[in-house]
């Protein structure tokens, strides 16, 4: 039973953002729902935007403010070192707060390249001799519906897999007039569509059948160069419209979107599809696994729904049937509400949180690793690689 007696884990996140803000609810949520072995103190958030960090800190309750990340690292009260900055910083911050002793989880993809994800691979494994953990923020993992997918396919449920197809399908950019962001820009993101949100489905097709990607034919595509440069109207908020008849404009020089066939290691054929022009779809993964003996569907847009299908049963009663999982016997649901009582996007961060507390204060290692953040970087590299090569087939390194 968490109480008063429970120790404090030391949190110090670096960037306030839309992944901030979610990571800010999430450590200040966690001990409210789940017996923790360890309490999150939201001790310092780090921004080079003193009003903005300051403006998280009273809304979220962290106790002090930092403008400079390399203070936060050094600090006392800090154990666990949370980053949710764009992608070129990933390398830096973390392998300082790695060396510094300090627990890192660490948002995804992992790094904007293969190299910086390996360097990152080596000092998560250095310090974790010395006791600190790490873990890479693929938090749709903690989806409880994505928790059952795995368990199910574990217990063959399913069977032999025979295909994976896998969609990430947002649409914020359709709006020519959507305006410049990080996210658009190579340096800053390292690709586009296909490391925000393709690197969530290439995890998640992991980490729910087990198996790896090996290899990949693929194509990507970049539909509008140039955005205006304006505000987004808000740190959590993505696309937008920049109204104005003579605003700057700036390059787009990332993937809008990226399409790719693949084989799994244990011989599935998959189709990968993410994009920010799939007009109408707001956050849709959709993950649909063929095996021998059943499938599985999902769709994040109804995300407290998972689709069974039981080749096995009598024929005359076959068909998809809808789990709702919101039962306490699945994964993280006794926590929250009664049956049938939904969750939402926040509650995989919440889950996150929960399930890093327990490893690092247990001693375990807490997945996704970096290792597996450096595998999902492997299949990004490969992916942009075969695009370059007019779709050679191109195999995922190791
Ligand atoms: O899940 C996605 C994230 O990984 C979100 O829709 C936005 O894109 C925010 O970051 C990425």
């Amino acid at each position: 039973m968490t109480d008063d007696s429970t120790p404090t884990l030391g949190i110090g996140m670096v960037g306030y953002a839309f992944m901030g803000i979610a990571h800010s609810h999430a450590s200040r949520n966690a001990a409210s729902f789940f017996d923790l072995p360890a309490v999150p103190r939201l001790a310092v958030v780090a921004g080079r935007n003193a009003d903005a960090a300051r403006d998280t800190a009273e809304k979220f309750g962290w106790h002090d403010v930092e403008t400079d990340w390399r203070a936060l690292v050094e600090r006392d009260d800090v154990d666990l070192v949370d980053v949710c900055t764009p992608g070129d910083t990933h390398a830096e911050i973390a392998t300082a707060a790695l060396r510094a002793g300090k627990h890192v989880l660490c948002e995804k993809p992992l790094a904007n390249s293969v190299p910086e994800a390996e360097a990152m691979a080596q000092a998560a494994e250095a310090a974790r001799a010395r006791g600190a953990r790490s873990m890479v923020g693929f938090t749709y993992r903690r989806v409880p519906a994505i928790a059952l997918a795995r368990t199910m396919v574990a217990d063959g449920r399913i069977g032999e897999i025979r295909h994976v197809r896998a969609q990430y399908l947002q649409d914020w950019l359709v709006d020519p007039a959507a305006p410049m962001s990080w996210r658009l820009e190579r340096d800053r993101a390292g690709s586009g569509a296909l490391g925000d949100i393709g690197a969530h489905i290439i995890d998640l097709t992991q980490f729910i059948t087990g198996e790896s990607i090996v290899g990949v034919s693929a194509m990507t595509e970049t539909f509008i160069d140039r955005r205006p440069i304006a505000d987004a109207g808000g740190a959590s908020k993505l696309g937008g419209h920049a109204s104005g008849d003579d605003l700057p404009t700036g390059e787009v020089s990332v993937d809008d979107a990226a399409l790719f066939l693949s084989r799994f290691s244990g011989g599935a054929l998959a189709i990968f599809e993410a994009t920010r022009y799939a007009t109408g779809r707001k956050n849709a993964i959709r993950i649909e696994i063929n095996g021998s003996a059943g499938a599985l569907a999902f769709d994040f847009e109804e995300m407290n729904t998972l689709h069974f299908y039981d080749g096995t049963g009598a024929a005359a009663m076959e068909g998809f049937r809808r789990i709702l999982v919101t039962e306490p016997d699945h994964p993280y649901l006794a926590a929250w509400w009664p049956p049938g009582h939904l969750l939402g996007y926040e509650h995989g961060f919440t889950h996150q949180a929960v399930d890093l507390i327990k490893a690092i204060a247990g001693g375990d290692d807490p997945e996704p690793s970096f290792v597996d953040g450096l595998r999902v970087q492997r299949v990004l590299a490969a992916v942009e690689q075969s695009a370059a090569k007019d779709s050679a087939w191109t195999t995922v390194g190791n």
